[in-house]
């Protein structure tokens, strides 16, 4: 029998070997999975064909930097590169290729498909993070691994399932994981002071957030942060997404929207969990998408807002309604 995924790894590995300038691009507000998957894969291809062009792409985060560097490189200079195309699905969240003129792409990501379709393509969104995919992939195929390539993928594996908790982490999340341990040998201890040490004044603003969020009947929690709270704890609006995980789990909530003003964009932003009702085809009304149960949502009209908040307490409402039936 024909292993289908083995098809796709051979696919992968032609592509990758069939191109001497490669890009590798992820979204915008990146995360560690995003940030994490793009500069192992990068390194491992690096090590695995030394003599090829391979630059990590996009605007680099500060508090990220433990995961490695990425490149400063003038696209428009190159002529025949492959895109590859990590962790997003559409092109309007892709970070800093807008001056590449691309031969081709190479997609792997685990969000639902949406306008991006790579020549080459794995796309699978039962995987709880995009640095699952990776690890498997280096792992199954003569792509190298190395120490650190090992531990920002498993950051990336434990940052993106929210350590396991989350859907999505399955039997194979735990299998790659185990694989990784094994063979690559990294302390991954550790690596939790990066992911998970924060601020006094994360967790005071953290407190109001606990303290302001308005619970309806349904079970849907809805808070708005204005510029003027951002100021008085000194925080930025990046914070809010940072926050809405660490919601997980509260008996009264099955879903909730956090969403706070960007002044110097000039734009809302939503963010969205659930424990329960599916809330990307919500979002998806209102220009937003994620997975089913993480999504967000960008606007420049307050007004947005209100109506999403309002649908999603009517889908938790039909879903506690179906529940009880
Ligand atoms: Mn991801």
């Amino acid at each position: 029998m024909v292993s289908i995924i083995k098809e796709l790894y051979k696919k992968i590995l032609k592509i990758i070997k069939d191109y001497d300038e490669i890009v590798l691009v992820r979204h915008i507000s990146p995360d560690p999975d995003a940030i994490a998957s793009q500069i192992a894969l990068r390194d491992s291809i690096k090590l695995t064909y030394p003599e090829k062009k391979v630059y990590a792409v996009g605007a680099g985060v500060h508090k990220f930097k433990y995961l490695g560097n990425l490149d400063k490189v003038n696209l428009s200079e190159l002529s025949n590169a492959l895109l590859i195309v990590l962790d997003v699905p559409n092109f309007a969240r892709l970070d800093g290729v807008e001056d590449l003129e691309y031969q081709a792409i190479l997609k792997i990501d685990h969000h639902p498909a949406e306008d991006i379709i790579g020549d080459v393509d794995w796309t699978d969104d039962t995987k709880s993070s995009t640095c699952e995919m990776i690890a498997n992939l280096i792992m199954d195929t003569k792509l190298v691994m190395d120490q650190k390539i090992a531990e920002n993928l498993y950051i990336g594996m434990v940052f993106d399932s929210d350590r396991f908790l989350l859907q999505n982490t399955s039997l194979d999340t735990f299998k790659t994981v185990c694989n990784l341990l094994e063979s690559s040998k990294i302390n991954f201890i550790p690596l939790y002071d990066n992911l998970y040490e924060r601020s006094i004044v994360e967790e005071k603003f953290r407190a109001y957030l606990v303290n302001n969020i308005e619970i309806s009947e349904n079970k849907f929690g809805y808070i708005f942060v204005d510029a003027d709270i951002l100021k008085k704890y000194g925080v930025e609006p990046t914070i809010v997404s940072n926050q809405v995980n660490n919601f997980y789990f509260i008996k009264e909530l099955i879903c909730w929207m956090f969403v706070v003003y960007d002044e110097r964009n000039g734009i809302y932003k939503a963010n969205i969990r659930s424990r329960g009702p599916v809330i990307n085809e919500v979002a998806s009304k209102y220009n937003g998408g994620g997975h089913k149960f993480a999504s967000g949502c960008r606007n420049a009209d307050y007004k947005v807002m209100e109506k999403l908040a309002k649908d999603l307490d009517e889908t938790c409402k039909d879903y506690i309604t179906k529940e009880t039936n």
